[in-house]
């Protein structure tokens, strides 16, 4: 970060730091609860008027609640993927700041960048290098160049942390190998293997011969020992244990804090610390304590920056990395994007890759969208965690794309991003997402990470050059005989300029325009952004028709009523629409219902706010 783009950043904060002394110097001169009132007071000063029009509000309440991420709407991207700039068949920071005006038209106010560290292999969650940017992407100059970019524009940016591991091609690996001080234990090494249930943290022991020792000790013939790795031979995870590599991952973090990113993805936090043998590998007391003594590191630096986890596993333990606020910021729900598939699938879908690390806990049977959304709704609700700890997102890097999830349905498509945009928390929407990018092939992550389709052309406008990365061999030694797929699934696509972000923006029906309306009415209706436990209501909820009221805290509230069958009409009767008139918000159409009956045709949904 140049020192002017450091003076605009620190002009901004000390302009938030005085609103927000005003901010408390008001409130604590009224009557009443503080910190209610602190709150009441901003909701207030963004509520919108009555009949305004919520798409022509395109700022963001920024000074609205205590913490930017917690009304953010964020865009994960995979960077190798999204805009390649110069022909080489890799996206690149370059291209990527050259689509920032997309994303800020989409209306999203911030983006996830998947790892951009220098790593060996396409994906960079195995860091060679914790100072340089993935050389692929480009130089450290065009990162500074994307996040100056975005932040001119009020978008945030995060990126991945992966903390637990490294690649074994990193220079502290090669030297602990040689026992070369001080990185003799930097890594976890044996002179045996050790007894007991050692195996893949996320699964329990003795699983068809799955979960063995061999599977996360491997030895190391120079050192004749060895090394404890829970992703795998090539990236062996780091002692966190010793203080000299916790001052060494800490120090990375204040670089990256510096150069201008507004907050991490920590990736796999459940693993830093084990304990001993399964299920001491994931969860521990001591990994729990170490994100506490991380977070409070990283608050140290700045408060506004924000840490999100994966926790891929059941509510419960999710929850646990809360610890009363302490913990981790935000973590991931993985739970809200499986049991909406779920439900508009007329089975289980049997093509659901199976959680890589631990099951979701989502074999619950058959479920109606009524029954899916609740049940996710309470659970995380009696949870030690409040709604706000948890971000809802469809899909993932590591999962195959919601859209080929969803049978290539666009209704059903629809419904989940109108569940996902007006659910309580943090929304994440995967690249392509937006279009309904899906899949022709699952069985390895390439599938779900393609390039981005921007236009109807030969290589969909991702690329001037004539090569792809995902149809380069070289990047997937673990398959014997890599084929080359992208083009002959592009090429397979009847309707490109459908599939495309070109051909959707001049459709007003588009599921790309459907985002657009989403994401500005979330911004523009302080009842959506809410975060209370509270601030959401099921009402009259039956045969398949969700139905459901957003509330902030000063009054301000809209409905949501969904028909989960995109097969069947259906006829519900809903007291509250009785009486009153409602203008959708999805078209601005004003609309009232004689004694509260709404008919829906099949996967119909209406967001409603009275009139
Ligand atoms: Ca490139
Ligand atoms: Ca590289
Ligand atoms: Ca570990």
């Amino acid at each position: 970060m140049s020192n002017s783009q450091k003076l605009i950043k620190t002009t901004k904060r000390r302009y938030l730091f005085i609103f927000l002394l005003l901010i408390l110097s008001f409130s604590l001169s009224c009557t009443g609860n503080k910190e209610n009132r602190n709150r009441q007071e901003q909701e207030e000063s963004s509520i919108p008027e009555k009949n305004s029009q919520p798409l022509a509000r395109s700022k963001p309440r920024e000074l609205a609640s205590q913490k930017w991420w917690q009304n953010a709407v964020f865009y994960q991207i995979f960077p190798r993927s999204f805009k390649d700039s110069d022909g080489d068949g890799n996206g690149d920071f370059q291209g990527m700041t050259s689509q920032l005006d997309y994303l800020a038209d989409l209306g999203i106010t911030a983006i996830w960048l998947t790892p951009i560290f220098e790593a060996p292999s396409y994906h960079g969650y195995d860091y060679q290098k914790f100072y340089e940017v993935e050389s692929d992407y480009g130089t450290m100059e065009d990162l500074e160049n994307f996040l100056a970019e975005a932040e001119t524009r009020g978008i945030k940016v995060i990126t991945d942390l992966v903390i637990n591991h490294i690649s074994n091609e990193h220079e502290w690996f090669k030297k602990s190998v040689q026992k070369e001080e001080p990185y003799t234990d930097y890594f976890i090494w044996r002179k045996e293997i050790p007894e007991g249930h050692w195996g893949k943290p996320w699964v329990e022991p003795n699983e068809e011969g799955y979960n063995q020792p061999k599977w996360v000790w491997f030895y190391n013939e120079d050192r004749g020992e060895y090394y404890y790795a829970a992703f795998g031979e090539t990236q062996p995870d780091l002692n966190l244990e010793n203080p000299a590599v916790v001052k060494e991952l800490k120090k990375l973090t204040r670089f990256w804090i510096d150069k201008g990113f507004d907050g991490f993805r920590l990736d796999a936090i459940r693993y830093p610390i084990e304990e001993g043998p399964y299920p001491q590998q994931s969860d521990t007391q001591s990994t729990l304590d170490f994100w506490i003594d991380y977070n409070s590191f990283v608050k140290n630096i700045d408060s506004n920056i924000m840490l999100i986890g994966e926790v891929w596993t059941s509510l419960g333990v999710v929850a646990q990395y809360y610890n009363n606020g302490k913990g981790i910021d935000v973590c991931f729900d993985f739970e809200f994007g499986d049991d909406i598939i779920n439900a508009l699938n007329s089975t289980i879908s049997k093509r659901k890759s199976k959680a890589k690390m631990g099951p979701t806990g989502s074999v619950k049977g058959k479920q109606t969208l009524v029954q899916a959304i609740q049940d996710n709704f309470y659970a995380k609700g009696k949870e030690i965690a409040p709604l706000s700890f948890y971000a809802p997102f469809l899909t993932n890097h590591d999962q195959e794309r919601v859209m080929y999830e969803l049978g290539d349905d666009p209704k059903k498509m629809k419904i989940a991003a109108v569940l996902l945009l007006t659910t309580v928390g943090n929304p994440y929407i995967y690249y392509g997402e937006e279009i309904g990018m899906t899949q022709t092939k699952i069985g390895d992550d390439q599938f779900k990470r393609a390039p981005m389709q921007w236009d109807d052309s030969e290589y969909a406008n991702f690329t001037t050059g004539n090569t792809l990365w995902v149809d380069e061999g070289k990047w997937f030694p673990w398959i014997t005989k890599h084929q080359p797929w992208w083009k002959e699934m592009w090429d397979s696509f009847e309707d490109k300029k459908a599939d495309s972000v070109e051909g959707q923006k001049s459709d007003p029906d588009s599921l790309l325009n459907l985002y657009k309306k989403l994401i500005a009415i979330r911004k523009a209706y302080p009842e959506f952004s809410s975060l209370e436990n509270e601030s959401l209501e099921f009402i009259d909820n039956k045969s398949d028709v969700l139905a459901f009221k957003r509330k902030s805290r000063t009054g301000a509230e809209s409905l949501v009523i969904v028909n989960g069958s995109t097969q069947e009409p259906k006829e519900v009767k809903i007291d509250y629409l009785q009486g009153n008139n409602f203008i959708n918000l999805l078209d601005n159409s004003e609309i009232s219902f004689e004694d509260g009956t709404i008919t829906l045709a099949p996967g119909a949904f209406y967001i409603l706010k009275v009139n």
